[in-house]
C-alpha cells in the first residue's frame, strides 16, 4: 500500500476514480468529458464488462488481473503534435514495468507493449470534440497476473503477462503509481516541445 497515495497524485496533477466494474475505463471518461470532465482525471477500474481494443477490438481481462486505467487529458500542445500522446502513454507503460519489476518489455509501434511470449499491454487513444473543447481519453491496459491459461483461448498464444515474463507478482497500486509518475515526467518533456527527446525515449 503506498503511503498517501491520494496526495502524491494529487502533487503529480492527478485525481482518481475507481470502479470494480464498469463497462469500459474509456467509454467511461468519455461519458465524464460530456458532464465536463477536466484534464487529470483518472478513470481506474479492476473489471471491464466491454474492454475496448483499436478498430472495435476487445480487451479482456478477469477480474484484478491487470492494470486497466484511462487518463482524461487537454494537451497543452499543438494539435498537430497530439498524435504523441499513444506514444508517451505506451512508453510510460514499458518503463513503469522496468522500473517497478526490473524487466524491460518492448515496444511495438505505435503502441503494443510486448514481452519474449506475447502483447502485454496496449494502448487505446480517443478523441472528444465539441464546440467548446477538445480533449483525449488516453487508455491503456496491462496484463499483470495472468498466467496463459487465464487468458481466452483465442488470444492465448498472442497473449503474454508481467507474470509469465518474470514469475513475480507486482502489486497493481505500485505499477498504478509508477505509469502516472512517467507518464507526468513524459507530459512535462512534451509541453516543453522537446519533441525529440520523445522520439529519442521510445527508440532506447
Ligand atoms: P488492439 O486492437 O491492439 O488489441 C486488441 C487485440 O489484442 C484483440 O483483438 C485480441 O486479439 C488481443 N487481446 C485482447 N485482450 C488482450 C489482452 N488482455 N492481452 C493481450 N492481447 C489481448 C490495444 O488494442 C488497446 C487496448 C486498450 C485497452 C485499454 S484497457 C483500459 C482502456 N479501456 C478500454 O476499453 N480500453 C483501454
Amino acid at each position: 500500500m503506498i503511503k498517501n497515495f491520494k496526495e502524491k497524485l494529487a502533487n503529480l496533477g492527478f485525481r482518481l476514480i475507481f470502479f470494480s466494474e464498469i463497462d469500459s475505463t474509456n467509454s467511461e471518461a468519455l461519458r465524464l468529458l460530456k458532464k465536463g470532465a477536466k484534464d487529470g482525471l483518472v478513470i481506474y477500474a479492476d473489471f471491464q464488462t466491454k474492454g475496448r481494443g483499436r478498430k472495435g477490438r476487445v480487451w479482456l481481462a478477469s477480474p484484478q488481473s491487470s492494470l486497466l486505467l484511462s487518463l482524461i487529458l487537454e494537451p497543452k500542445i499543438p494539435q498537430n503534435y497530439w498524435g504523441l500522446i499513444p506514444i508517451i502513454t505506451g512508453l510510460a507503460g514499458a518503463t513503469a514495468i522496468e522500473k517497478t519489476i526490473g524487466f524491460k518489455p518492448g515496444l511495438i509501434w505505435p503502441n503494443d507493449i510486448w514481452g519474449k511470449y506475447g502483447k502485454i499491454g496496449g494502448v487505446l487513444v480517443e478523441g472528444y470534440f465539441s464546440e467548446q473543447r477538445k480533449a483525449l481519453v488516453s487508455g491503456i491496459g496491462i496484463n499483470i497476473t495472468q498466467s496463459k491459461d487465464d487468458f481466452p483461448e483465442e488470444i492465448q498464444n498472442r497473449a503474454s503477462s508481467i507474470f509469465i515474463e518474470t514469475g513475480k507478482v507486482i502489486e497493481r497500486e505500485r505499477l498504478l503509481f509508477e505509469f502516472l509518475s512517467q507518464f507526468k515526467s513524459l507530459r512535462d518533456i512534451l509541453k516543453s516541445q522537446n519533441y525529440s527527446k520523445i522520439v529519442e525515449l521510445y527508440s532506447n
